[in-house]
């Protein structure tokens, strides 16, 4: 069984995310979703409007994810690739180059982000009344 594993924190979800979620299960059989805890979104500087707990009961309901797993820190995923026997490790290219040090545990992919949406936007477009 070939298993996927990608990091995020899937805030108001969107047809990014979906995307992005849908591309990394086509690269294997089994995908995990390692989800930013609210403690972990504030050492990233993020404040998600759903708690963790209900981001996870959503990102859990998709088609495409097999398992959903927490996020406490920077330090995890050399830990959770080799603790899950994970091949492949997938991130949008926003990211691209800064996780090739997983490179030695697995294959390391980075995907096109879907243009013209973010959570960011929804919240400022929403703030202006759109
Ligand atoms: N994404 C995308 N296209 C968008 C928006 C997001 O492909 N328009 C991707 C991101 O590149 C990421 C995933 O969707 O791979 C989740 O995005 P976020 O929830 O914003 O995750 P992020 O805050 O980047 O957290 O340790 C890594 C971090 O947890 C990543």
């Amino acid at each position: 069984m070939k298993k996927v594993i990608t990091y995020g924190t899937y805030d108001l979800l969107h047809v990014g995310h979906i995307n992005l979620l849908r591309r990394a299960k086509e690269l294997g059989d089994y995908l995990i979703v390692v989800l930013s805890t609210d403690e972990f979104n504030a050492i990233k500087h993020k404040t998600a409007y759903h708690p963790y707990e209900a981001r996870k009961t959503i990102v859990e309901a998709i088609r495409y994810v097999d398992e959903v797993l927490p996020e406490y820190n920077w330090e995890q995923k050399i830990k959770d690739v080799v603790d899950n026997q994970v091949d492949v490790f997938v991130m949008g290219d926003d990211w691209e180059g800064q996780f090739d040090f997983l490179k030695e545990y697995c294959e390391v992919v980075y995907l096109p982000r879907t243009e013209g949406i973010s959570t960011t936007k929804i919240k400022s477009d929403l703030n202006a009344g759109k």
